[in-house]
């Protein structure tokens, strides 16, 4: 009997790299089809390469999201910057995910500073993949957001350069595009058997997804007030009556100043971000969940080598 005809199974990674806020979480969730990676409005949202996983047909894609890159003054930074390069090094493909509405409002004239930021953060990048030699997709993002003339006009530009293969216009907000972007990647997969069970999403640990759960409420709900002083760790997660999981968390602040803005008046913030926290983990765990969240200064959290250590980041760098 020939089975040779059956067509092959395939498997690899593909990197999607790009500037802080590019839309790379919510088109990683939108291709997965659920939540593997959070998204919030606020840039350097991602701090450490999520994988999600994604079936095509007979292809299986595993994409990483990596954190924003863009120029780094702090450590953290520094440690997610080197993170998002060495998910593409260590990728098949890499896709060069754009902010077109960003990118359109600096050749504009009308860029607020962190539009202009994400456009320089797009120089580097292209950049950095000229002069490595690699090459990349490039997927212009945002398009719900632009007018067709600009987008051609600066999708010309950056294609120009020659360090593209290809270009997808997508809307990772309402999907479109975003299917023809997939059968692309998964021609890029080299044959070979899958990496993960075909039912599996994500390969993130529970605990840390659900640390990373209650850390996109916590930047949605005080992103102006704490930048990035915040960080989530999940404490304890058991198995609880009826089928339901009690999660225990600490939400580390920097200062003791910062309890309040995390409190809210009468505790009204941390009530929201843990009804907010709960709803989303049900709904990821699929079963019932008891969430008890704490809130405790650790000062240095920033500069301690455990932390990095946590998330797979690398402290030296
Ligand atoms: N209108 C529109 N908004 C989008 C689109 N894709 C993403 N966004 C929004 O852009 C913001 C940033 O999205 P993220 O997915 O967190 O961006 P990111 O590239 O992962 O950001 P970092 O993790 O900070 O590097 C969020 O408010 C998204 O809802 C899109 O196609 N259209
Ligand atoms: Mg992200």
């Amino acid at each position: 009997m020939n089975t040779s005809t059956a067509a092959p199974t395939r498997a690899g990674f593909v990197a999607i790299i790009g500037s802080p806020n590019a839309g790379k979480s919510t088109l990683v969730n939108r291709l997965v089809g659920s939540k593997v990676s959070i998204v919030t409005q606020k840039v350097q949202t991602t701090r450490f390469p999520v994988r999600g996983v994604c079936m095509d047909g007979q292809s299986q894609i595993v994409l990483v999201d990596t954190p924003g890159i863009f120029t780094p003054r702090r450590r953290l930074d520094r440690a997610m910057v080197r993170s998002a390069w060495n998910g593409a090094e260590d990728a098949d493909a890499v896709v060069h995910l754009v902010d077109a509405h960003a990118e359109i409002a600096v050749k504009d004239g009308t860029a607020k500073a962190a539009e202009k930021r994400c456009a320089d953060d797009t120089a580097t990048i292209r950049a950095a993949l000229k002069s490595s030699g690699r090459k990349a997709v490039l997927a212009m993002n945002k398009i719900d957001l632009v007018k067709r003339d600009a987008l051609l006009a600066l999708t010309n530009d950056l294609f120009e350069e020659g360090v593209y293969t290809e270009v997808f216009m997508i809307s990772a907000h309402n999907g479109s595009g975003v299917d023809d972007l997939k059968h692309h990647m998964s021609s890029l997969m080299p044959e070979g058997p899958w990496l993960y069970p075909e039912d599996q999403t994500a390969d993130l640990p529970v605990r840390l997804l659900a640390a990373e759960i209650t850390r996109e409420k916590v930047y949605l709900r005080v992103h102006e007030e704490l930048p990035y002083a915040a960080t989530v760790e999940t404490t304890s997660f058991k198995e609880a009556k009826a089928g339901a999981v009690r999660i225990e968390q600490t939400i580390y602040i920097e200062r003791e100043g910062q309890r309040a803005i995390i409190l809210g008046k009468g505790g009204q913030t941390l009530k929201w971000i843990g009804e907010n926290s709960r709803k989303d983990l049900i709904e990821i765990l699929d079963r019932p969940v008891h969430l008890f969240l704490h809130v405790k200064v650790r000062e240095n959290w920033q500069e301690e080598r455990a932390f990095y250590a946590d998330l797979g980041l690398d402290f030296d760098v």
